[in-house]
């Protein structure tokens, strides 16, 4: 019989090899929106992680007639009010399309606003929210934290986004020193997949 399938439907090359990892051994068949290229761009226009990932894997699930995987993730920083939020991915982006929101350009905005921002009070975490949507319409939703502290300068190779400037206190580390197996046991993702995973064991069968 022929391994079940499921598609990341995501485009970011980070995530996809996080998800990879995170997802070996379960015999399931991972495709990714690269093997979809005539697909068309999914808006995240939600309020809420939660909506944008729901949404997301929804409507790949939709395209696709196969169960699709939507992460939506990002940082929320407690000094920012929770910003840059459902934002992360774009957050250097000026209103009128300007700058590029590259993670280098986001995390740098990241650091100007927090410039003279004392150590105790830049705490801050990952969140992460992952759903699956199965073609008949069923939706399961799990989710995921890695709490911190924003650092005053960038460090470490590995990783993306906002690794290099995300200070994990468990390893007391930049998150980009981590090595990705060490990330994959503690990241927002990792976690919100943990949860996830289980109910992938479960439904497996019907995918
Ligand atoms: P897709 O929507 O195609 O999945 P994306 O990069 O737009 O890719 P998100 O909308 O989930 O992904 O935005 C998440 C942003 O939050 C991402 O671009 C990073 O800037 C940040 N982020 C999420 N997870 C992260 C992680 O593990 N490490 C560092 N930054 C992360």
């Amino acid at each position: 019989m022929a391994a079940p399938t499921l598609v990341m439907a995501t485009r970011n090359a980070g995530k996809v090899r996080e998800l990879r990892d995170l997802l070996q051994g379960l015999g399931i068949e991972l495709l990714s929106l690269a093997d979809f290229p005539d697909l068309p761009e999914i808006p995240e226009e939600g309020a809420t992680f939660l909506e944008n990932a729901s949404f997301k894997a929804k409507e790949v699930a939709r395209l696709t007639h196969l169960p699709a995987l939507a992460d939506d993730s990002g940082l929320e920083v407690a000094a920012l009010e929770g910003r840059p939020g459902v934002f992360s991915a774009r957050y250097a982006q000026d209103r009128t399309g300007g700058a590029i929101p590259s993670d280098a350009n986001n995390w740098r905005k990241l650091l100007e606003e927090m410039q003279g921002i004392p150590w105790e009070e830049r705490w801050a975490r990952f969140v992460c929210e992952i759903a699956l949507a199965l073609p008949d319409g069923r939706i399961f939703t799990a989710q995921g934290e890695c709490p911190g502290y924003i650092a005053n300068e960038p460090k470490g190779e590995h990783g993306f986004g906002y690794d290099p400037v995300f200070w994990v206190p468990e390893f007391g580390c930049h998150m980009a020193e981590l090595e990705p197996a060490i990330k994959n046991r503690i990241s927002h993702r990792a976690r919100a997949l943990a949860a996830l995973r289980e109910i992938l064991v479960s439904i497996k069968d019907e995918l």
